[in-house]
């Protein structure tokens, strides 16, 4: 897949470059394609060093942007036995599901990503109401579908799920995080720890939003919410211009079908990892 996804990706650059014209970022007009890249590093406390990683790009054309993500060393697999899922607030329908990993642009907060220090409350957590000083609020949801801002926030059956995946999504923005982005202070966040290597706190004391999954009679504990990955979105150097000036030129037009495809094959690979803990939690609503 991620071959796939790299060839591909390659391609669509080809074809814009072939197409566009490169021009520093302090020229942008109208129609430009705007690049801003975060480079996600594990959360002090939460994730030890080096156990996770990955890369966001977002390009913004006005107010659709398509964020593409390439992510590794999360939390794979939820436990499978039903006892401990229910001690952490996890209904047993998810046993041995994908971790599912929530994820969101964070806004209006310091534009940083938490340290140690923002463990408060020194559980040896930093949980994700201590980490909004220094990330903000959740201004997007990047959810794989239906809506991308906060009503979808902590919906684990609208997220990218297991240790290592990719994704791409592209959608309209909300003007709030457009501006936080623009400003170089929006902030990507992937929650969800890992259980074999988060504190115990993690998996004793409940959620510090008050989160209760569907089907659950407790809160789920903080490890299915506390930040894994952090990164602040920062403009690229290259603004890709297409040639002929008007806004939707050839070369935007060529990178529209391109992520098509590309959003077909990541959708593919998640709802293969997700569908059967979708259908599972659908059924349990509709009893
Ligand atoms: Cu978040």
């Amino acid at each position: 897949m991620s071959k796939i996804y790299r060839l591909l990706a390659a391609a669509s650059i080809a074809v814009l470059a072939g197409l566009a014209l490169v021009a520093p970022a302090s020229a942008t007009a109208p129609g430009d394609t705007i690049t801003y890249e975060a480079t996600m590093n594990p959360v002090e406390l939460n994730t030890p060093a080096g156990a996770a990683s990955g890369k966001v790009t977002v390009s913004i054309t006005g107010d659709q942007v398509t964020v593409t993500e390439d992510v590794k060393g999360l939390a794979d697999k939820l436990p499978a036995d039903t006892a401990v899922l229910a001690s952490l607030g996890i209904p047993a329908a998810f046993a041995g599901a994908a971790f599912p990993h929530l994820q969101h642009i964070h806004i209006d907060g310091m534009g940083q990503c938490p340290t140690a220090a923002a463990d408060t409350d020194k559980n040896g957590v930093v949980d994700t109401v201590e980490g909004q000083p220094s990330y903000g609020k959740i201004g997007t949801t990047l959810s794989i579908s239906g809506a991308t801002d906060a009503s979808t926030a902590a919906d684990v059956t609208l997220v990218p799920g297991g240790a290592n995946y990719t994704y791409k999504r592209t959608f309209t923005i909300n003007a709030e995080t457009l501006a936080a982005i623009k400003a170089n202070k929006a902030v990507v966040v992937m929650h969800g720890l890992n259980p074999a290597t988060a504190a115990p706190a993690a998996l004793t004391a409940p959620n510090s939003l008050g989160v209760t999954l569907p089907g659950a009679d407790k809160k789920v504990a903080m490890v299915a919410t506390a930040p894994a990955l952090c990164g602040v979105l920062k403009a690229s150097q290259m603004v890709v211009t297409p040639v002929g000036a008007a806004d939707t030129g050839g070369g935007s037009m060529a990178a529209r079908s391109d992520n098509g495809l590309l959003f077909g094959l990541g959708a593919a690979l998640i709802a293969g990892a997700g569908a059967i803990l979708y259908t599972r939690k659908r059924s349990a609503l509709q009893k």
